[in-house]
């Protein structure tokens, strides 16, 4: 690259020293990602390990960067260091969405012990989801304690946040009805801690009472449900203290070495099958016999299965 006053080793270095520049630039380096991307994680990933990630996810609009702000304020307030990486590609209006998490997470932007970063739809030629773990790695190869990521669009986001968490919080609000039905029918998966927010909204105990009831139908005894008002910072030392309280029992339980095992094994699938997909799909744009393929499907001179079979053993 053109001007640049750096090496990819004094930028690693830069890093780990918790440099907010050098912090910066390795997250859009990342972000873009490419060789020199890979260069770096390869780099910085024997200093990783040391942070602990928290995956904030839930629907659109139920607060949760609201709530991480307020998580951040309550934690830099017990001396943590922090590095949160938002994530909504389902979002089509990113600019407007990254927008607002700036505003309501600005308050955080001139201390040093918190970093943040709203990761776009831009161009990784790895996706999103490595795009995210690599963010992730650079933050924690930084020396930062406490990791959040925020995820919308639950089960169907791109990035599996419970696949890159150690503690997963799902966050809904009065009126997300819908979640609690998927809760109750086993379709999403049950997080570790359910934060209850817009406590201040007037059918919240209705809600409440719902959630307690759907995940008490599984007999076993459902997670932990916080209430909380994310933009006063009510009930937020409770969720807290809640994230706690669940890593504590992973780390006695021996569970955590065991779940981040378990988190790696799927994420390095999830990320080899996406390589795989996006290879197949640059392959299949460069193919000029698709169309034909497509037509003689169309025409009914060939069936879609034996079209499938020669498509395949065409690319791969
Ligand atoms: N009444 C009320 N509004 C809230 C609360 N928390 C967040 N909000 C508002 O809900 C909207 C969506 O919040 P946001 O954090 O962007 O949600 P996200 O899409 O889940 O990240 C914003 O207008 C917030 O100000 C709360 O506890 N009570
Ligand atoms: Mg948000």
């Amino acid at each position: 690259m053109a001007g640049r006053s750096w090496t990819p080793a004094e930028l690693a270095d830069g890093v780990r020293s918790g440099n907010k520049r050098s912090l910066a630039r390795a997250l859009s380096l990342v972000e873009r990602g490419g060789d020199e991307a890979e260069e770096l994680i390869r780099d910085l990933y024997p200093d990783t390990g040391g942070a602990y990630r928290i995956g904030v996810t839930g629907p659109p609009g139920v607060g949760k960067s609201t709530l991480i702000g307020a998580l951040v304020k309550h934690v830099r307030g017990l001396g943590r260091s922090v590095g949160v990486v938002s994530v909504d590609p389902s979002s089509p209006f990113t600019k407007g969405a990254l927008l607002g998490d700036r505003i309501r997470l600005s308050e955080h932007f001139l201390d040093p012990d918190v970093f943040i970063r709203s990761m776009g739809t831009r161009g990784h030629s790895g996706g999103l989801a490595e795009a995210t773990l690599e963010a992730l790695l650079v933050l924690d190869a930084s020396g930062r304690e406490l990791l959040f990521v925020e995820t919308a669009g639950v089960g169907q986001s791109e990035v599996a946040v419970a696949g890159i968490a150690d503690t997963v919080v799902l966050v809904l609000m009065p009126g997300s009805g819908d979640s609690v039905q998927a809760l109750k029918a086993g379709v999403m998966e049950i997080p570790d801690v359910i934060a209850l927010n817009k406590s201040d909204h007037p059918t919240a105990a209705v809600t409440l009472a719902e959630l307690r009831q759907a995940l008490s139908l599984g007999g076993d005894h459902g997670p932990p449900i916080v209430s909380t008002q994310a933009s006063s910072g009510d009930g937020v030392d409770r969720l807290w203290q809640t994230i706690e309280e669940h890593r504590s029992s992973l780390e006695q339980s021996g569970g955590l070495g065991e779940r981040r095992r378990e988190n790696l094994r799927r994420e390095l699938f999830a990320l080899a099958l996406g390589r795989i997909r996006r290879e197949l799909e640059r392959a299949a744009a460069g193919d000029n016999d698709l169309e034909a393929l497509v037509s003689a499907v169309a025409d009914r001179r060939l069936d879609p299965l034996s079209a499938v079979r020669e498509l395949r053993e065409r690319l791969l």
